[in-house]
């Protein structure tokens, strides 16, 4: 099932030069087709739309400030179950948790600074995308 996901990534990923290694790795999936990147700087208006569900948790206005810190890297991937597939890549949120391979078990220690966003469902997908690449087809 071919699908689009929006991935992001963060500040951290793009001070520490691993921008390279993490676009790497989600180019060597087979049948997977990166269809926009871009280096941009995110404005307060972007992140609350993007993280809205999380506001009011502790983590937020923090995690808010961290994303705004620096540029990310935006990235459109499309392909074969990529919803999926990115999030495996990526490993689970704490880095400390996250299996030795993934990219979070390989390069991360922090929860808030964990490298990369990956929309979590085709739901999320749809509604990220439209966020960051409104103007796509
Ligand atoms: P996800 O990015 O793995 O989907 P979410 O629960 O959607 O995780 O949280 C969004 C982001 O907020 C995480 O990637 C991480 O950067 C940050 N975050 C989540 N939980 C915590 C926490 O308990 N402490 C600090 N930061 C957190």
């Amino acid at each position: 099932m071919s699908q689009r996901t929006l991935v992001l990534l963060k500040p951290d990923a793009v001070r520490r030069g691993l921008v390279g290694e993490i676009v790497g790795r989600i180019e060597r999936k087979a049948g997977w087709t990166i269809s926009a990147m871009e280096l941009r700087t995110l404005d307060q208006d972007t992140l609350e739309q993007h993280y809205g569900e999380h506001k009011g948790k502790p983590f937020y206005e923090p995690l808010v400030e961290f994303m705004a810190s620096g540029p990310v890297v935006a990235l459109v991937v499309d392909g074969e179950r990529v919803i999926e597939g990115v999030r495996a890549l990526a490993g689970p949120t704490d880095p400390i948790a996250a299996a030795p391979g993934s990219i979070r078990g390989d390069f991360g220690t922090i929860v808030r600074e964990n490298l990369i966003h990956a929309s979590d469902s085709e739901e999320s997908a749809i509604r990220e995308l439209k966020i960051f690449f409104p103007g796509l087809s």
